[in-house]
């Protein structure tokens, strides 16, 4: 057999900052050994001891069609075999920009670069460059990437171990972001009386995935939409999570807002590092070689990357692709909501398109503090118990989930049925009175 988990953990540890090349998966703040995966399959992944998963966390976003399909693995290899990379462009690159930009309307032009930290950092570098402003705007518990000036109170990783902010980002860096509460407009509307003429852009998450799933309030997107019209800034949604995961048009298509600008990843790769960064043509004409913003990458537009991509996007189209998605997210929603009541265990759900968010509290948050104000205990509690029924979500109370086309009834009952055992013997283990009976997919429909 291959190494075990344990021998790999102990193996990275040494070569590898806390063995893992992206800190959520180091489980730090559920405690115990990370998986190391080893393959996976529709719903499914597989760690090197040969133990099968049920997966939630989806390549943290870019799985929708589950993993490996075969159409976008045959079309990575076609890709492959005629050459890795060129530096150059290329036909298929041409057309993934036309892909986009047909699906979203806000997106006239659209450049490919290859992570969600690239695409974001990007679009605030131009909308500073083409507004002449130095300020921006972001929103507690969002994260937009790993760039200095967006490492302020971000969520994902640094809200999950603790700190925040980054250290190694010097306060020059940052003097120019303004951190707001999400779903806070009147807090937006204050920012702009003071600094309207300074504020260059807000960066916002149309929904938030990196703080747990948290909605926003009705109005606020369209709060700020006027906002920033009316201030000359740029409005820029970072749909690296939500962009073909809750709809075909994203969140925008969702709310029917356009932004100036609109941030892509995850998806638009299909499973490789692929991303992109696009909108408003004036806006875009001013990203070199047209205009005096700089911005380039050696692997930008990858051809490997982008035939995944163009081959995932393909078959997302299919008709009734994200009702079903959504409708097999809800399916869960409603079941792990279920479990928890007949556990007698606080636990809500949320889900919107094909991601979703579990929170150990009693309602669904609808702020920063509320995502916060959840019972991490029992969370690590929880993870570990689905874990060891083979069943992987996140490793961390502050990530959302997400759901591919291949979670169908059969996997999210087998889901639910593990869950209800996990919150049962959670339940009794802190002697909550009310523990009912197991919850069975039955009673879910
Ligand atoms: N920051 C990512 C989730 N929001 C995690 C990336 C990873 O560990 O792969």
């Amino acid at each position: 057999m291959a190494s075990t988990n344990d021998q790999l953990f102990a193996r990275g540890r040494k070569v590898i900052p806390g063995g893992v090349n992206s800190p959520v998966r180091a489980y730090q703040a559920v405690g115990g050994v990370p998986r190391f995966l080893r393959r996976a399959s529709g719903p499914y992944v597989w760690d090197g001891e040969g133990t099968r998963y049920i997966d939630y966390v989806g390549s943290w976003g870019p799985a929708v069609l589950g993993h490996a399909h075969p159409d976008v693995v045959q079309a990575v290899r076609q890709a492959a075999v005629d050459g890795l990379s060129f530096g150059a462009p290329t036909e298929a690159e041409v057309v993934l920009a036309e892909a986009l930009a047909a699906r979203l309307p806000s997106l006239e032009q659209v450049r490919l670069v290859s992570s969600g930290t690239e695409a974001t950092m990007s679009a605030i570098r131009l909308a500073r460059g083409y507004t002449g402003r130095p300020k921006l705007i972001k929103f507690e518990g969002c994260y937009h990437g790993h760039a200095d000036s967006l490492l302020v109170k971000a969520g994902s990783g640094l809200l999950t171990l603790g700190h925040p902010d980054s250290a190694g980002v010097p306060r020059a860096f940052i003097e120019h972001t303004l951190v707001l509460g999400y779903n806070d407009l009147d807090g937006v509307r204050e920012a702009f009386v003071r600094h309207g003429d300074q504020i260059a852009c807000v960066i916002v998450e149309p929904i938030a995935g990196n703080m747990n799933l948290v909605r926003p309030a009705p109005g606020f997107l369209d709060g700020l939409r006027e906002l920033c019209t009316a201030h000359g800034t740029l409005l820029i949604f970072d749909e690296v999570m939500t962009g073909f995961r809750v709809g075909p048009q994203g969140a925008q298509g969702l709310f029917g807002i356009r932004p100036d600008l609109t941030t892509l990843g995850k998806i638009i790769g299909g499973g490789m590092p692929l991303a992109a960064f696009g909108g408003r043509r004036d806006v875009m004409e001013r990203i070199a070689p047209l205009g005096p913003v700089y911005q380039a990458g050696t692997l930008s537009g990858n051809p490997v990357a982008v035939a995944a991509g163009l081959a995932t996007l393909r078959l997302i189209d299919a008709p009734g692709f994200h009702e079903r998605l959504a409708a097999q997210t809800q399916r869960l929603v409603v079941g792990l909501r279920e479990c928890g009541r007949r556990a007698g265990v606080p636990l809500s759900a949320d889900g919107v398109g094909g991601m979703f968010g579990l929170y150990f509290r009693a309602h669904a948050p609808a702020s920063f503090a509320e995502a916060t104000a959840v019972d991490l205990n029992a969370f690590a509690a929880f993870f570990h118990g689905c874990l060891s029924r083979g069943i992987y979500f996140a490793p961390s109370a502050f990530e959302a989930g997400f759901v591919s086309i291949t979670h169908d009834d059969d996997v999210i009952d087998r889901t639910l049925a593990e869950v209800s055992d996990v919150l049962l013997t959670l339940a009794r283990s802190r002697a909550a009175p009310e523990a009912g009976g197991r919850c069975s997919a039955g009673m879910l429909r």
